[in-house]
């Protein structure tokens, strides 16, 4: 009697799924040595890389960058397929290479001696974080107030709370570092409502906003400060991808036969074997039984001997839930407690199409608000908008601009009708690009150099909004979120215990038989170093497919 072939599902088909299938399907040259399919819950392949089109411009609703060319995956798959060019144009981002313009609301056009140190302290404590401030800094102002800061830090983190231990904490640390260390000078004047400090504040706080959106930790309270130091990026520039990131996806998914990815295949069930297949008596044909058992949402069933899990941490948070059952029997518990500790939340872009006299002119802007709760705010603008820290056509000269939100704001952005939208963007344009009402008193050059009128009278009321398009990533029930971050109270850890393939058996006999993999996990959240990109996704993919080949001693090539 031929043996069964292995059956290998795997769940989802985003950037690891696919990179697993691609690697499996190719490392056995395309015979026929595992019954190999990808199972999505969607109407098409990608998961967060969704590469779109708006105002006839090609744009990212998901993954956008390539975080660093050097050594990235992602990078010599697009330039093996010449996706790195394009005759049309593309969500690049190059007017952002320019200086970008820092106006603050009300309409001021801050000058750099207000913005520039503030960003470098910004910087410097992030690169401090992030272990990247080598020895030969050491003597520079800036690296002073980030290890002034660290002392703050590890001095309150050993007796304090839970937030004590987060990079929004140790950040503000750093900037009343940075405010004590000033304290004998002069205090400048401020322009308008806006004191020296409060604008000060503000521009820390629109980086801050930035930083939300990078790692989407929608309250940066909630990002863990130790971590930081563990997450690699590579070197050299980040670009976009000209031919759309999706690109990348339909070349991996192109040498699988057609067939294997099947869509709208939303798994319900994972009715799995803990013990372990050989103490599973259950016999099929004269075959030990397959020891996976998936149940799809239209009822069918499917058995398995591998699967891959690949969802979004999001979607295992929601399928921990006692009400959920998406594992059968649960998760043990040092996998659904790794799940429930890692952080995870939303993050959407907001694309906005304009029209004025000069569009085409609409510079980069970096936005500085008030404070939430400040008596000095423009009433009108709503507070989704109030952590939004950039507005920038997507590529020079382009009538598109994007917004990053994060957190809260992410999820109101999904839950407004385009309506409001488009008149929150528009308040918040005018406000901004407004000449600014002159105050007698207020004649500071340092902070402000009067460019506002010039910007303000080429665009203010002359910019009109006449559609927006935004991403969903936080309520679509294939996604639930963005991307991952390791919260306060999680660690690196717990990005490991999520790659361990399941079940996990205690014997550790010299002879005992290889784990059975019935269950292994890829996907962004489970990789320590990378997590939260496509890279990362990419890595996780190839990972456990090589732990599958390694098992059936088909080691890859
Ligand atoms: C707005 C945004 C911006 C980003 N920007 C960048 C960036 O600039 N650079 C970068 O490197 N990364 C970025 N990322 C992150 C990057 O997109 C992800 O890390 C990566 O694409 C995740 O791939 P994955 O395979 O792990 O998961 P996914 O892409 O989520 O793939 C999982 C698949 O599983 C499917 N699925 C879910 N539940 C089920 C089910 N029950 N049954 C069957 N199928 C199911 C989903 O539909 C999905 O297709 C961004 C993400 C977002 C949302
Ligand atoms: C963008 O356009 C401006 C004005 O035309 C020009 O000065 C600038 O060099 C351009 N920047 C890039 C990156 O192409
Ligand atoms: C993916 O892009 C399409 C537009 O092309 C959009 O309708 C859809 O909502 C996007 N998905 C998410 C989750 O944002
Ligand atoms: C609350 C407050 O003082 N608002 C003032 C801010 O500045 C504008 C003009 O610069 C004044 O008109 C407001 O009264």
């Amino acid at each position: 009697m031929m043996s069964k072939r292995p059956r290998i599902v795997i769940i989802g088909a985003g950037m690891a799924g696919l990179t697993a299938a691609n690697k499996l399907y190719t490392a056995t040259g395309g015979k026929d040595l595992f019954e190999l399919c990808v199972v999505e819950g969607g109407r098409r392949i990608g998961g967060r890389i969704n590469t779109s089109e708006f105002g006839g411009d090609r744009i990212e609703m998901g993954a956008t960058w390539i975080h660093g060319i050097g050594g990235s995956p992602v990078h010599q798959i697009a330039q093996e397929i010449h996706a790195l060019e394009s005759e049309q144009p593309w969500e690049c981002m190059d007017g952002f290479s320019d200086e970008p313009t820092t106006v603050a609301e009300g309409g001021f056009e801050l000058n750099p001696p207000l913005v520039e140190p503030v960003t470098t302290l910004f910087k410097n404590l992030m690169d401090y974080a992030q272990g990247k401030l080598g020895e030969d800094s050491a003597g520079s102002e800036e690296s002073d107030y980030s290890r002034l800061a660290a002392k703050a830090f590890k001095i309150s983190a050993v007796n304090g709370g839970q937030e004590k231990r987060s990079i929004g904490y140790f950040l503000r640390k750093g900037l009343d570092a940075y405010w004590d260390s000033k304290k004998d000078q002069e205090e400048l004047k401020g322009y308008g409502n806006w004191s020296r400090r409060l604008l000060e504040e503000a521009v820390f706080a629109m980086h801050e906003n930035t930083q939300r959106t990078y790692t989407s930790a929608g309250d940066l309270l909630t990002l863990d400060y130790s971590a930081e130091s563990e997450y690699r990026m590579f070197p050299g520039e980040e670009i976009t991808i000209a031919k759309g990131y999706l690109s990348i996806i339909e070349s991996l998914a192109s040498v699988l036969p057609p067939g294997l990815v099947q869509l709208g295949r939303k798994v319900t069930r994972i009715e799995w074997q803990p013990e372990g297949h050989e103490s599973s008596s259950v016999m099929e044909n004269g075959h030990a039984a397959r020891p996976v058992k998936l149940h799809f949402c239209d009822g069918s069933n499917m058995l398995a001997d591998h699967v891959i899990v690949t969802v979004s941490l999001g979607v295992l948070k929601a399928g921990i839930r006692e009400d959920s059952g998406m594992f059968n029997p649960p998760l043990p518990s040092f996998k659904s407690e790794a799940i429930s500790r890692l952080g995870y939340s939303v993050v959407n872009k907001l694309f906005v199409q304009v029209k004025g006299n000069d569009f085409n002119l609409f510079p980069s802007l970096q936005l500085v608000f008030h404070r939430p709760d400040s008596e000095f705010r423009h009433k009108k603008i709503p507070w989704w908008m109030r952590r939004t820290a950039t507005l920038c056509p997507i590529y020079n000269h382009s009538s598109v601009l994007l917004s990053w939100f994060a957190g809260k704001e992410a999820l109101e952005l999904e839950s407004l009708e385009d309506e409001q939208i488009v008149n929150g963007v528009s308040t918040t344009i005018s406000s901004f690009l407004s000449k600014p009402h002159k105050e007698a008193n207020s004649n500071s050059h340092e902070l402000c150099n009067g460019k506002a009128n010039s910007v303000g009278n080429s665009h203010g009321s002359a910019v009109k909004v006449i559609k927006i398009l935004k991403s969903q990533w936080g309520n679509d029930p294939l996604f639930l979120g963005s991307y991952s971050y390791v919260a306060v109270g999680s660690s690196g850890d717990d990005l490991d215990k999520m790659a361990e393939p399941l079940p996990k058996l205690s014997s550790c006999e010299p002879a005992a038989p290889p784990p059975p993999l019935q269950i292994l996990f890829a996907g962004e959240a489970t990789h320590r170093t990378h997590y939260s990109t496509t890279h990362g996704a990419y890595f996780s993919g190839l990972r456990e497919a090589n732990r599958l080949l390694q098992h059936y001693h088909c080691v890859g090539v």
